[in-house]
């Protein structure tokens, strides 16, 4: 695919006519870039834009909302490594699509958001839908421009490309105003780069003094640890990662965005550290860590439980991050490595000699994680304990499946639970923001970069309201997803942080029953709704074998009287 792609390399759209209007050369931007589908909705101001759409070969994918059109193209790009887009109007449809690109932008994953706009002469003079796109853009996008001439969109589109996919990844958004859209641009000057299309488009190593620097630190080490965020899976780092890990005979912990980077069913493999996915059993393995090697990883609060674990001069740092601001940001390095995870890693692995690991400790601590949760996965308790969806939902999902957590009960036990078999991105949540209703958006992009395996969304209640309206996308488009509604009437996560925090002085938190199983059959999707936990096992496999959108309503025990995995609610 790379070598197609540098093939194309600069090459002028294939198109007969000398001039196209705005839309059309937006569209053929797009696809030289190697876009090949769409996420949006329609509006006044984007007329011109669906005209060429139309009679492109680009899919689109028709939303009923911006922000899950957003939502979609991340889900998309988290899976193919490719950027993700989304469009939508001007107005609401800017101020809509904003919480999915922020969210990627956050997690580094490209996504480019246009907004169409009012024309460029109806500016300053109360037109419907006006807003300042620029401002709205500027804080919480890697990159943002608004067109004001249709001779710019080819060197605009280049731009925003390259600022995606090169250095930290991250979003960007272009505002395409009515009469930018309507005007000629010279197709001569429709081309691109396609390999910009990728990400990371353009890798750079860490300086060599650096590496040998790490490599001594390395080399004298007792315990070392990798702890790797979403950095490596992003940098298709897998197989440097587990090089250097059997040739260290270190442990590989990771975040939740990290999940991916190793198998987490191999002896290296600790599982997901931190106060949302971490325990008690996997804080230990961090604590007893001499040397810790952060990868693609900002050391975040969640990561490091609000930078106490592992605790600040307790053990020696290495940092590996593409973003010079990260290694130094929460804790005093030692080495830090500013550069692409990948060259990173495989400069360590020629500098590092193979030595003895002894993974007996993580090993015991893994048993004793694995124990407490079996003995609940077995509970025929009713309601129905999270532990016993975790264990039914791994058992029956193969390897390949892809699975996205919403925050709530989903993110933190899936995380700590739901083992990843094999590498890559096939499991993920939204861990910038954490916003509520991400996953089922999420998903539907992630099943159109990968159609050819299982996609799962697993929701809480309160992300099910924030997220219902896309059940029409699914039903419309039939695709074969399954949605699992963790239902318990109530902001569970919220709850038990005024259970643990604050007396269970309880306010504001609880809310209806609804039955998902039956809005979910309004809108024409096989549902099944599931209070016993004996239910669980037939009631799935029916589910995920279906090749229909099906969705299952699990009633289940409330967080806040379940045990749940986290450490400590930390803010
Ligand atoms: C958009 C948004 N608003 C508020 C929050 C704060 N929040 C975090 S978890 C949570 C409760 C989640 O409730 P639910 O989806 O029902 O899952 P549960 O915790 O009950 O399993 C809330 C309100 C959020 N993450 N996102």
């Amino acid at each position: 695919m790379r070598a197609n792609i540098t093939a194309a390399l600069n090459k002028p759209v294939e198109t007969r006519a000398t001039t196209l209007n705005g839309a059309q050369a937006t569209v053929e931007m797009l696809r030289a870039h190697g876009v090949e589908i769409v996420f949006g909705l329609c509006g006044d101001t984007s007329l011109p834009l669906y005209d060429a759409l139309r009679s492109s070969s680009l899919r689109h994918v028709l939303t009923r909302d911006e922000r899950h059109a957003a939502y979609m193209a991340d889900g998309y790009a988290r899976v193919t490594g490719k950027v993700g887009v989304c469009e939508g109007p001007s107005g609401g449809g800017a101020t809509y699509i904003l919480p999915g690109l922020v969210e990627a932008n956050e997690s580094s994953i490209p996504v480019l958001a246009i907004n169409t706009d009012i024309s460029v002469g109806s500016r300053g003079r109360f037109t419907l839908t006006e807003l300042d796109q620029r401002a709205l853009m500027r804080p919480l996008t890697k990159w943002n421009a608004v067109l004001d001439r249709a001779a710019d969109i080819p060197r605009t589109f280049r731009q925003a490309f390259e600022a995606m996919t090169t250095g930290r990844p991250g979003a960007a958004h272009i505002a395409l105003p009515y009469d930018v859209q309507t005007s000629p641009v010279d197709a001569a000057d429709v081309w691109a780069d396609p390999s910009l299309g990728v990400f990371p488009s353009r890798r750079v190593a860490p300086d060599p003094d650096l590496i040998s620097l790490a490599a001594k630190i390395l080399r004298g080490a007792k315990s070392p640890l990798f702890i790797c965020g979403g950095g490596v899976v992003i940098s298709r780092a897998e197989s440097e990662l587990r090089e250097l890990a059997e040739k260290l005979g270190a442990a590989v912990a990771t975040t939740i965005s990290g999940k991916g980077s190793i198998d987490e069913r191999c002896s290296q493999s600790v599982g997901v550290v931190g106060s949302n996915g971490g325990t008690a059993e996997t804080r230990a393995i961090v604590d007893a860590a001499d040397v810790i090697v952060f990868v693609g990883c900002r050391a975040g609060s969640v990561t490091t439980e609000r930078w106490r674990h592992p605790a600040p001069g307790d053990a020696r740092i290495i940092h590996i991050d593409i973003d010079p601001a990260v290694p130094g940001r929460n804790y005093k390095v030692d080495v830090p490595l500013v550069g692409d995870a990948k060259l990173a890693l495989a400069a360590l692995v020629e500098s590092v000699n193979p030595r003895d690991g002894d993974l007996t400790a993580v090993d015991a601590q893994k048993r004793a994680k694995f124990e407490k949760f079996d003995a609940l996965a077995r509970s025929d308790a009713s309601p129905i304990l999270p532990e016993r969806v975790v264990q039914q939902v791994s058992a029956l999902l193969d390897a390949d499946a892809q699975l996205v957590a919403d925050p709530g009960t989903p993110c933190p036990y899936f995380s700590a639970y739901h083992l990843v078999r094999g590498t890559g991105r096939r499991y993920f949540s939204n861990r910038a923001h954490g916003a509520l209703g991400y996953s089922l958006a999420a998903a539907i992009g992630a099943h159109f970069g990968r159609p050819g395996v299982k996609t799962v969304a697993v929701m809480g209640d309160g992300s099910f309201g924030m997220c219902v309206g896309e059940l029409e996308t699914l039903a419309r488009l039939k695709l074969p997803l399954t949605a699992i509604v963790i239902s318990n009437a109530v902001y569970g996560w919220i709850k038990a942080g005024q259970r643990s925090s604050y007396g269970q002085r309880y306010f504001s938190v609880d809310f209806g029953v609804t039955d998902h199983a039956a809005v979910a059959r309004a809108y024409g999707i096989r549902s099944w709704r599931v209070t016993e936990p004996k239910q669980l096992e037939k009631t799935l496999n029916e589910a995920f074998a279906a090749g229909e959108p099906t969705l299952v309503d699990i009633v289940c025990q409330p967080l806040h009287e379940a045990k749940a995995p986290v450490s400590e609610w930390v803010a």
